[in-house]
């Protein structure tokens, strides 16, 4: 036992974060349709007991007792997304909507006056329907709306906002829409994936353009679902594999996102196999080559194991980044059984030193990290507090292998848990839990978990302690 206070440096960015389409509900400022609920209509049955994105956790017409409870539970920072559909309820474009933008000014205004920093990103997987009828990411001209769209909020939202997000997880809608059939458009078609991936990146770099021009205070960034990739033995063919799985997907964004260029092995393999996006042009290049994220989110659930493939491709199928690995269970390995994630602590160090030796340690923070359980009511306590153990046990060992990346030079400045109240888990909907807030779906009633109280004192304390020898 060598218990220690971990301490965090000064000023610390602790909160969470969420989005509009998982918390905000639909409301009344008019929000035109977005892919999940387009989504919804044509499939409800794929969605987690039929729950749409409706109501969610109503934060649309709660958030100023929402700021109360932010304070509760020990935020000084705290990510929303700004709705693109709400903006441009006529489909993401034309005329911007005085309702949504008073809805937002004020609540960036009341987070702000409560001494909460706003983090605000503006695509968090809610393609406005009417664009993705227009081809989503796989189109210029949804690439200019989009544009049109960040520097519409940067007029109106500017003075408020802290710092500046192009995107979360780009990755997630590119697997999801056109490889694993888990994002509408429900699309398997990697060539299309690489276009639509081209345009994210490109998108990024030209609202990272328009900021600069604008001249506001704070940084924009991006922020990324990273995983450290571990082969499954020192065997070179899984060395490979890690290689290759490494590059499709975690150097694919990294890479263009905060050094200006694709890595040269991903592009030489997708020439091969002939997958690179037919759209592109050195004028694109070039704007991705100075437009590069100033801060950078790292969202980290669960690490990559991967091993060498053990049979052969179906080369009739599908091209997908499956034919050059296959993911390793590892046995022995510790799991979010709800979620089907693995546990891995230290992948949150991985990760951090990673970004301080390969990306000119970029400013960086972790943007979301968190434990989604189902059926909480099974741990609340005759008041009907969650008493979430299990969940303070996760972020403890987690945040103690971030400090330990900071006291080895990382430049990491704050954590963000995801997440808040609970909220509403794509096609998940209210299966897992993940606030430190949890939620009654039938009245609304918010009440703070055990963990909730935890994150207020380890805000106050900015550390807490912690039994070092557990840390390898
Ligand atoms: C991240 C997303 C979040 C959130 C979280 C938890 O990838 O950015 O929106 O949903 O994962 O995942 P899930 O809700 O699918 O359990």
């Amino acid at each position: 036992m060598n218990k220690q206070k971990l301490n965090f440096p000064e000023e610390f960015w602790w909160g969470s974060a969420w989005s509009a389409e998982q918390a905000e509900g639909r409301g009344e400022t008019g929000k035109a349709e977005t892919v999940w609920e387009r989504w919804y209509s044509e499939q409800p049955t794929r969605f987690y007991n039929r729950v749409s994105s409706e109501i969610t956790t109503d934060h649309i017409h709660r958030y100023e007792d929402d700021i109360q409870l932010m304070k509760q539970t020990g935020h000084n920072s705290f990510r929303v997304s700004i709705s693109w559909a709400r903006m441009f309820p006529n489909g993401g474009e034309r005329a911007v909507n005085p309702a949504a933008i008073a809805f937002y000014r004020d609540l960036f205004s009341k987070m702000n006056q409560e001494g909460i920093k706003v983090f605000a990103n503006l695509y968090h997987f809610d393609m406005p329907a009417a664009m993705q009828d227009k081809g989503g990411w796989e189109s210029r001209d949804v690439v200019e709306a989009y544009v049109h769209f960040a520097t519409t909020c940067f007029d109106h939202f500017g003075d408020l906002v802290y710092h500046w997000f192009t995107s979360n997880e780009p990755l997630g809608p590119i697997l999801g829409s056109y490889l694993e059939d888990f994002h509408y458009p429900n699309i398997v078609d990697f060539k299309r994936g690489a276009q639509a991936a081209f345009f994210t990146v490109l998108a990024h770099a030209k609202i990272i353009e328009r900021f600069k021009e604008k001249k506001l205070s704070g940084k924009i960034g991006v922020i990324l679902n990273l995983s450290p990739t571990f082969p499954r033995s020192q065997n070179p063919a899984d060395v490979k594999a890690a290689e290759i799985a490494d590059l499709f997907y975690t150097r694919s964004f990294l890479d263009p996102m905060v050094k200006g260029e694709f890595p040269q092995k991903l592009v030489d393999l997708l020439r091969k196999y002939e997958q690179l996006p037919n759209d592109y042009t050195s004028e694109d290049l070039a704007c991705i080559k100075e437009n590069t994220a100033q801060i950078l989110g790292l969202n980290y659930y669960e690490p990559r194991r991967v091993k060498a493939r053990m049979s052969a491709v179906n080369e009739m199928g599908p091209f997908l980044p499956e034919w050059f690995f296959e993911n390793h269970i590892m046995p022995g390995r510790k799991m979010n059984e709800y979620r089907g994630w693995e546990i891995y602590e230290k992948g949150i160090y991985d990760l951090c030193m990673d970004i301080k030796n390969n990306y000119g340690n970029i400013e960086a923070f972790i943007s979301e990290n968190g434990m989604g359980v189902a059926n909480e009511e099974r741990f609340m306590d005759e008041a009907g507090q969650v008493i979430d153990e299990y969940r303070i046990d996760f972020i403890k060992d987690h945040l103690a292998y971030l400090w330990k990346a900071i006291q080895e030079g990382a430049n990491i400045k704050g954590y963000h848990l995801w997440t808040f109240i609970d909220c509403w888990s794509w096609i998940n909907a209210y299966k897992n839990r993940y606030g430190l807030v949890s939620l009654d779906l039938d009245t609304q009633k918010r009440t703070i978990k055990k963990s909730g109280e935890f994150y207020k004192q380890l805000s106050d304390e900015n550390g807490f302690e912690y039994d070092v020898d557990y840390l390898v």
